[in-house]
């Protein structure tokens, strides 16, 4: 089992011992970042930093010292993004702090983005996004959409007002094994329910699986509406993603 000792990064080491209260997940990131090599966890400090233009250098610095991009996005800007979700979730730090960071992990997704999608790597589905009619807030599903780009998965991101034409039009058009749906208004939520009817309605409910999210929603709220999954967190969101994925 790793120590925390032996973790290169003194940040990495600091931020481990300062903000992750769960033992599973100080375990896990302790066994994580003790396992990646230095220059990755340089990354993740500056992403948890929300240094974009740092992160921006790194990255490039370590594909021109030919380590794969899959390693730095998963070792690095993964990594780094992991624990911005559990200090986001535990009110450690606020929603200009995670835009930051998400700005940070843009940076680096910039220059892996295109390798990855040259190198042939299988995407392990396509996903719709979209917030529902009637809502603007975008802040919470871009970062869902992010983290399931990082982590494997094809976006198509429908954007905001999203109307229940549009999310069948965009299943019909781009074929995809799952729509999430995200809503932050209690007046938005029971959208979610009426774009599953619609689905339903124009035949196409059997071709997807339905997540739904958003600050107002419960897993209680999902189920009631039909959907399939719900997720809480952005971290969530690529959890049972993965699930649908392979359910
Ligand atoms: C930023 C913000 C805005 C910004 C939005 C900017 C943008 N580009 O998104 C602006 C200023 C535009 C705005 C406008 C309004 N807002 Co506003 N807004 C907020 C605020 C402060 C933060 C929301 C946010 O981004 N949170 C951070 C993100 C990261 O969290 P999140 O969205 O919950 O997403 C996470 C999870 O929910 C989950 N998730 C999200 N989507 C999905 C989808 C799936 C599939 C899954 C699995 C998971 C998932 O993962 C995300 C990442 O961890 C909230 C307060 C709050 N604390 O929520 C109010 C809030 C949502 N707004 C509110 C209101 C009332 C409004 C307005 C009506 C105000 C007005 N009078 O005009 C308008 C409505 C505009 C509209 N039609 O949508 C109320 C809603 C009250 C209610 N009960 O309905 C809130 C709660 C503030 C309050 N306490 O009164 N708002």
């Amino acid at each position: 089992m790793a120590e925390l000792s032996d973790i290169a990064n003194e940040f990495i080491r600091q931020e481990i011992e300062e903000y992750l209260e769960r033992p599973t997940e100080i375990e896990r990131n302790i066994e994580l970042f003790a396992r990646v090599r230095p220059a990755m966890q340089d990354i993740a400090a500056a992403l948890i930093e929300g240094e974009d233009d740092v992160v921006d250098r790194l990255t490039q610095q370590a594909l021109a010292d030919g380590i794969e991009a899959l390693e730095i996005m998963d070792d690095g800007l993964i990594a780094g993004m992991g624990i911005v979700g559990i200090k986001f979730r535990e009110a450690m730090i606020f929603v200009p702090e995670v835009l930051a960071c998400a700005r940070a992990m843009k940076a680096g997704m910039n220059y892996i983005e295109p390798i990855l999608s040259d190198s042939g790597v299988e995407p392990i589905a396509k996903v719709l996004m979209g917030t529902v009619k009637g809502d603007l807030h975008d802040i919470g599903k871009n970062l869902c959409i992010m983290m399931l780009r990082g982590s494997g998965f094809e976006v198509v991101d429908l954007g905001v007002d999203t109307s229940d034409d549009d999310f069948i039009d965009a299943i019909e058009e781009h074929q995809p094994g799952i729509v999430g749906m995200s809503a932050l208004l209690t007046t938005t939520m029971p959208n979610m329910g009426k774009a599953i009817e619609a689905f339903i309605d124009a035949d196409v409910r059997d071709d997807v699986m339905v997540m739904v999210g958003g600050a107002p929603v419960t897993q209680d709220f999902a189920d009631d509406m039909g959907a399939d999954g719900y997720g809480k967190d952005a971290l969530a969101c690529v959890e049972v993603a993965k699930k649908l994925a392979s359910a």
